[in-house]
């Protein structure tokens, strides 16, 4: 078991992984002061022989203090993360020259779909290929992503992407890889009995490497 997260190969995943932090690092203050406080008052005020209970309609000042400052903590974490938001998941937020791609989710398979040899994706000689993700490394990626069935979710955690897919809507989802190599696609939405291996595998190439793999893909067509 690892505790630290997964290797980060996202152009923005420092600043998701930042925002991670500094919530675990507010969450866990709160929740360490939450049950150190419910174990001390267990304690001090346990069953006693010939103590009586003392009743009470609760503390205004107290009840103030702690309904505002979560809702201020929460307003303060949600202004600190709206920039990055906007940056990744706002629309039309991924880059201009991003390389389109579909991907198509179903019990319990991943349907990548690829522009054929006009580079262009939407025309007539568009390919798929079944639980196979190409693409080229330092290169702006941009899926639309949809569901032929149920709910599912997008889940590739070394790009920091997780994005729900939903029947009837098209989701766009863009990245940007920093390193070659091999990963795999999770769903991350339990979607039937087969969700465990709803898995397909990605593989970030070299620009060249990318366009042989897609040059082959469109003459064995
Ligand atoms: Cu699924």
């Amino acid at each position: 078991m690892k505790w630290s997260l997964p290797e980060n190969i996202a152009t923005y995943g420092g600043k998701i992984d930042a925002i991670f932090w500094v919530i675990t690092v507010v969450t866990g203050i709160a929740f360490v002061l939450v049950e150190v406080g419910i174990i001390w008052f267990a304690v001090k005020y346990r069953r006693r022989e010939g103590r009586r209970a003392y009743y009470t309609h609760g503390n205004k000042a107290l009840e103030v203090l702690w309904t505002s400052v979560p809702a201020l903590a929460l307003v303060a974490l949600g202004i600190y993360s709206a920039d990055v938001w906007a940056q990744i998941k706002g629309r039309d937020s991924a880059p201009a020259g991003s390389l389109m791609l579909g991907v198509r989710a179903k019990q319990f398979e991943w349907n990548v779909t690829y522009p054929g040899a006009d580079g262009t994706l939407g025309t007539s000689d568009d390919f798929v290929v079944r639980n196979q993700l190409h693409f080229p490394v330092n290169r702006p990626i941009l899926i639309q992503l949809e569901s032929e069935d149920v709910l599912h979710s997008f889940f590739i955690p070394q790009l920091r992407v997780k994005q729900d897919a939903v029947p009837g809507m098209t989701i766009p989802v863009w990245f940007e890889a920093t390193k070659t190599g091999g990963y795999q696609i999770g769903c991350a939405e339990l979607c039937g009995l087969g969700h465990y291996r709803m898995r397909a595998r990605v593989t970030i190439h070299e620009p060249d490497e990318y366009e042989r793999w897609h040059a082959e893909q469109v003459a064995s067509r």
